[in-house]
């Protein structure tokens, strides 16, 4: 008796561990370029920026908080950056544009980072920032 209540039990966890990872499944799926939003970072510069990342910083000269970006994000609006890009640096795949656009939905001014280049400020594209994407050829 105690091993068939068991057996429930542990099907009943086992239900649940499958519901759960059915769950990440569909979230992954759902948002599979979740921009990762970097931690607060004490250093500053373009070596904190991770290969595979457009990196933005809030503050000229790669200084303050660090927004990394894997893939392309439609709006930035649930980001303390948006409207806050002060310096970026493209550190994503080789041969790849980093496109920066004013509006959200890549619409608007578009600031071009070439791959593996920084940009340590810039008057007429800084602080607007609300979507970004990757391009092979132009934005
Ligand atoms: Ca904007």
């Amino acid at each position: 008796m105690a091993d068939i209540l068991a057996l429930a039990v542990e099907k009943k966890m086992l239900r649940r561990i499958l519901a759960c990872l059915a769950t990440f499944a569909f979230m992954s799926f759902l948002f599979p370029a979740v921009p990762s939003q970097a931690e607060t970072n004490t250093r500053s510069g373009t070596d904190d920026c991770p290969l595979g990342y457009l990196c933005v910083w809030e503050h000229p000269n790669y200084q303050g908080r660090m927004y990394r970006f894997a893939g392309a994000n439609a709006s930035w609006a649930a980001w303390d950056i948006n409207n806050k890009d002060s310096s970026w640096y493209n550190n994503g795949t080789e041969g790849m544009l980093a496109c920066v656009w004013s509006g959200t939905n890549y619409q608007g001014s578009v600031k071009v980072i070439q791959h593996q280049t920084s940009s340590p400020s810039d008057s007429t594209h800084g602080d607007r920032g609300s979507s970004n994407s990757w391009a092979h050829f132009w934005c």
